[in-house]
């Protein structure tokens, strides 16, 4: 009975651990999935050292087990010592050059990885995309192209986009775990590195270094689609005009609402160096609010009248009048339809 009780909770310890495994594996937001170039190469630097590692403590709790076994205290023989080895120049010799040498083969991959990966040749050739990390949200800004987004950074498959980043206020760090690994966000000195999809998609991004109370709330999503659904997407933003009146007349008066109440002074709508707050030209193609909240109207109303029960912390809260639950909700009917593209995150898969 306890044998089988035993092999049960080993069972269950077992059960629980690949239950709790398989959330770190969600779709598009692991490592252990690459699909680009920068997390494939991070994938084979985790292997080669855990094969190695494993290897290595196979050998010595083996070796131990032996030891434990045939030098143990035997009935009869309770005084008999062992042949003593200590100092033997072999033995020395020999565990002391395998660690190095695996140490070699573990360092030159990690290097020339390391060297290739910051390698940034091509750089002025390819797309260049300014990133701002700012508490609690992203900002990409289209080098040449005059067209700044918040939340959704849309690339093309299989190029190199180089991301040039900055903070605007503390240290972030810009992390998509299915791309690439991740790089500090300073205030100061840019730091540049490129991201380089395999496959189209949506993939999860996050803010990697703890940045204030909403920091695990500062998510982004990389739109990975065609080189001809980005250059469509490219021409639909360029296109996009923010004179164009909506088509509903409650959309009509959220639009006024969101002047008269100054959100106008933080949130641009259409291309504009203002990013104080979130660039809003293609808020209604999103499907998160905040990179975080679901994206429904209820959250929207939820959001306008109390940022801070959302995201402690965002530098939205008490910017701007008090705003009721009816005017939020037309405000929302507003942002909702501002949809410049059909290329969004969901089509392109989530
Ligand atoms: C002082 C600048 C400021 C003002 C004024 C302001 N906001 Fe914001 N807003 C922000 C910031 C900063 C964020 C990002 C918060 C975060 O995610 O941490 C934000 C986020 C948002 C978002 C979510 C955007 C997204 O990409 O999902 C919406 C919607 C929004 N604000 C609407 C409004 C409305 C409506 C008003 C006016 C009633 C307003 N804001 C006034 C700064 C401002
Ligand atoms: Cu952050």
């Amino acid at each position: 009975m306890k044998g089988w009780m035993g092999r049960f909770k080993v069972l269950s310890l077992l059960g629980l651990v690949a239950l709790f495994l398989s959330a770190c594996g969600r779709e598009n937001l692991t490592a252990l999935n690459p699909k680009g170039y920068g997390a494939e190469k991070s994938l084979d630097l985790i292997i080669l050292p855990t094969v190695i590692m494993t290897v290595v403590l196979v050998i010595v709790m083996v070796i131990f087990t032996v030891a434990l076994i045939k030098f143990r205290k035997k009935k009869g023989q309770e005084d008999v010592i062992p042949k003593q080895v200590e100092g033997n120049q072999t033995l020395e010799t020999i565990w002391t050059v395998i660690p190095i040498l695996l140490l070699i083969v573990i360092a030159v991959p990690t290097v020339i990885y390391t060297f290739d990966l910051a390698d940034e040749a091509d750089a002025s050739d390819s797309l260049n995309v300014n990133v701002t990390g700012n508490q609690y949200w992203w900002h990409f800004d289209y080098d040449g192209l005059d067209i700044q987004t918040s939340q959704d950074v849309y690339i093309p498959v299989g190029e190199k986009v180089y991301f040039n980043m900055l903070s605007s206020d503390v240290i972030h760090s810009l992390w998509v775990p299915a791309l690439s690994g991740k790089l500090d966000v300073n205030p100061e000195n840019e730091n540049t590195f490129y991201l380089q999809a395999y496959e189209e998609g949506v993939y999860w991004g996050k803010c990697a270094e703890l940045c204030g109370p909403s920091h695990s709330l500062m998510d982004f999503k990389v739109v990975v689609v065609s080189q001809e659904e980005f250059d469509q997407w490219v021409a639909d933003m360029q296109n996009f005009d923010p004179e164009t009146e909506p088509e509903t007349q409650t959309a009509v008066d959220g639009r006024a609402l969101f002047e008269e109440n100054n959100c106008i002074a933080c949130h641009a709508i259409g291309s504009s160096p203002v990013a104080v707050g979130p660039n809003l030209t293609n808020f209604g193609d999103r499907t998160k609010l905040a990179g975080t909240a679901d994206m429904t109207k209820e959250n929207i109303i939820q959001w306008i009248v109390n940022p801070e029960e959302m995201k402690p912390g965002n530098k939205m809260t008490g910017m701007y009048p008090s705003v009721s639950e009816e005017d939020a909700a037309l405000i929302a009917e507003y942002l909702l339809q501002l949809r410049p593209s059909e290329i969004t995150p969901e089509s392109a898969g989530n």
